[in-house]
């Protein structure tokens, strides 16, 4: 841990010489294990936070300015204090990629005194559907309470960082990535309940199986994908369901034996969506019950069954992951795999038996490159915690 301490340290001082006191905090990325586009959808999701994190350094200037750096990125941003709040710098910040932590301190809504110095650094690759937006903005929000001794839920936080991402970048995305950063503990997974904001822990035993990310190198972007429109047509299913006498808040709330009747109500592509969604919902529960009595295979096999309704009932897969999947699934030793995160590029995830992994990330690779020509990121995961300071 002190070594990329003093890495991100000294990536501060770097860019912020006249910088003394700097406070130091961690925010994770997160995979999801299963509950896949339900989260906006008022259905149960089981995230993690991982050993991948973006690393945000704060140092206190006298100039009014707040500033924004990043090891990752060469743009800089920069913000008067006195112009945080005007409409020219919101549409400014619009396009860039400091716009999640300059929308996290203008809802922070806290009265900047003096200007702030922030340099981020990241281990946490972006585009590549591990969060890397919530992670930044769950952070500086976090940092912002921390620096001005102001006590807030965790469950706010995750509430402004997500409109963050609504009212700034423009996702209408749902609440668990927000909730697993902030929530994160090691070695467990988060079971969220995305209606009621409840959840709880479930131990993952990370001495017999492990979470792999293969990125497919597909850039995701939830701001470029058609996100926005599957959460549409997901508003107008449950519209449509609530006008045909369906008493529900969610479509979460309907039950796999519902889809008879609804199968009559929706148009074609609202009913695919709305099928993905109880189904998932479904999964999910049975996914815990089934990883708790270490039914793994059964556990996995719901993985697959998750990608397979992704791919073809959500349609948010694209072939190369399809058959990253397929690939996964011929491979001794992997118990489940399916695309994770929004979709339309971004990871993998498969779930792998302890002894099996050195073959299976050899294995994939090969296949990848083969297809491809080139070789694939590929990330094993541990879980962790959620954001904390460090320093
Ligand atoms: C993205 C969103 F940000 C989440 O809220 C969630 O909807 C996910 O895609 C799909 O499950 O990560």
């Amino acid at each position: 841990m002190s070594s990329i301490i003093d890495t991100v340290i000294a990536h501060h001082r770097e860019y912020f010489p006249r910088s003394t006191d700097c406070a130091l905090f961690a925010s994770p990325g997160r995979i999801n294990i299963i509950g896949e586009h339900i989260d906006y959808n008022g259905g149960n999701v089981l995230p993690a936070a991982i050993d991948k994190h973006i690393y945000i350094c704060i140092s206190r200037n006298n100039d009014g300015i707040i500033r924004f750096v990043s090891a990752n990125h060469k743009e800089t941003g920069e913000v008067a204090i006195n112009n945080l709040h005007s409409p020219q710098t919101k549409a400014h910040a619009a396009h860039a990629w400091w716009v999640y932590p300059y929308g996290a301190c203008v809802l922070s809504n806290i009265e900047f005194d003096c200007g702030l110095d922030f340099s981020f650094y990241s281990t946490l690759p972006v585009g590549a559907g591990m969060s890397s937006s919530a992670s930044i903005t769950v952070g500086t929000l976090y940092a912002l309470y921390s620096l001005n001794n102001i006590t807030i839920k965790s469950k706010d936080i995750a509430l402004q960082a997500q409109k963050v991402e609504w009212d700034f970048a423009g996702v209408k995305c749902g609440i668990m990535d927000q909730m697993a950063i902030i929530n994160g503990k090691k070695d467990n997974a988060i079971m969220l309940n995305t209606q009621t904001m409840e959840f709880s822990y479930i131990p993952v035993d990370t001495s017999t199986v492990r979470f792999i990310l293969v990125n497919s190198g597909v850039k995701h972007s939830l701001r470029e994908s058609a996100y926005n429109d599957r959460r549409h047509e997901c508003e107008r299913a449950l519209l449509t369901l609530k006008k045909a006498g369906f008493a529900i808040q969610n479509l979460c709330d309907c039950s796999v034996d519902d889809l008879i009747q609804i199968q009559n109500i929706l148009p074609q592509t609202e009913y695919k969506r709305t099928y993905h969604v109880i189904y998932e919902n479904h999964r999910v529960h049975q996914f815990a019950r089934e990883i708790q009595q270490y039914n793994l295979k059964k556990a996995g096999e719901l993985l697959y069954k998750s990608h397979q309704s992704l791919s073809v009932y959500y349609e948010v897969s694209i072939p190369l992951i399809d058959e990253m999947v397929e690939w996964a699934s011929d491979i001794d030793g992997v118990y489940g795999s399916r695309l994770m995160g929004g979709g339309f590029g971004g990871c993998t995830i498969s779930m792998v038996a302890l002894y099996a992994v050195e073959h299976f990330t050899r294995t994939i690779a090969q296949k990848f490159k083969k297809r491809e020509n080139r070789i694939p990121q590929i990330y094993e995961c541990s879980i962790e915690d959620g954001t904390r300071r460090i320093e």
